[in-house]
């Protein structure tokens, strides 16, 4: 399969489909940063930190006949339940298309507070412990989970790893109490 595609390949594709081609949502990219105070980029979504334009990887650009069908088939993915596998768009945002549908994604430009509250909090894609939604509220990566709000993430690896702080604080309690007494017991020596 040839990797390249020129533009006109690309141009015709897109006029092929009667609906406005629409592969950049920057509403939501604006909403984020607005709301977390971040700096987000489009990677939060798409699999190139500059977005579905241009030529480089996962961008449209450099994609194949059969790569561009996938694109086609994600932006034609209106109701939610749709597996898809678009190739500009990273795993959150092939997660976005799968369980909203491209109609609601739409829906929500004008309202970008909507895409989080229509994910709801039960995905959360990298497992630690701040749903998906969270992190798109937040400005945060939700497929690094050593990317989050520093003080959720504190929180929630204080409570699950409780157990194991508990462990050493009292391992750490016994040192200090025997070093003590052995030290006491020198002194009376
Ligand atoms: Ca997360």
């Amino acid at each position: 399969m040839k990797r390249h595609v020129n533009t006109a390949f690309v141009l015709m594709l897109l006029s092929i489909n009667s609906i406005a081609p629409a592969f950049a949502y920057p509403a939501f990219q604006r909403f984020s940063e607005k709301h977390s105070g971040r700096t987000v980029n489009c990677a939060m979504c798409h699999v190139n930190p500059q977005g579905p334009s241009g030529t480089g990887y996962g961008q449209l650009l450099s994609l194949t006949a059969d790569e561009l069908a996938k694109v086609d088939a994600a932006r034609d993915a209106a109701k939610p339940g749709v597996v898809v596998d678009s190739p500009i768009m990273n795993k959150f945002g092939n997660h976005i298309i799968k369980t909203l549908g491209m109609e609601t994604v739409n829906d929500a430009i004008g309202a970008p507070e909507l895409l989080a509250k229509s994910l709801g909090d039960k995905s959360d894609l990298d497992g630690d412990g701040i749903s998906d939604a969270q992190e798109f509220l937040d400005g945060t990566d939700p497929l690094d989970k050593f990317n989050g709000e520093p003080k959720r993430l504190l929180l929630i690896n204080l409570f699950r790893y409780t157990f194991e702080l508990l462990f050493v604080a009292v391992a750490i309690g016994l040192i200090i109490f025997g070093l003590t007494g052995f030290i006491k017991s020198k002194e009376t020596k």
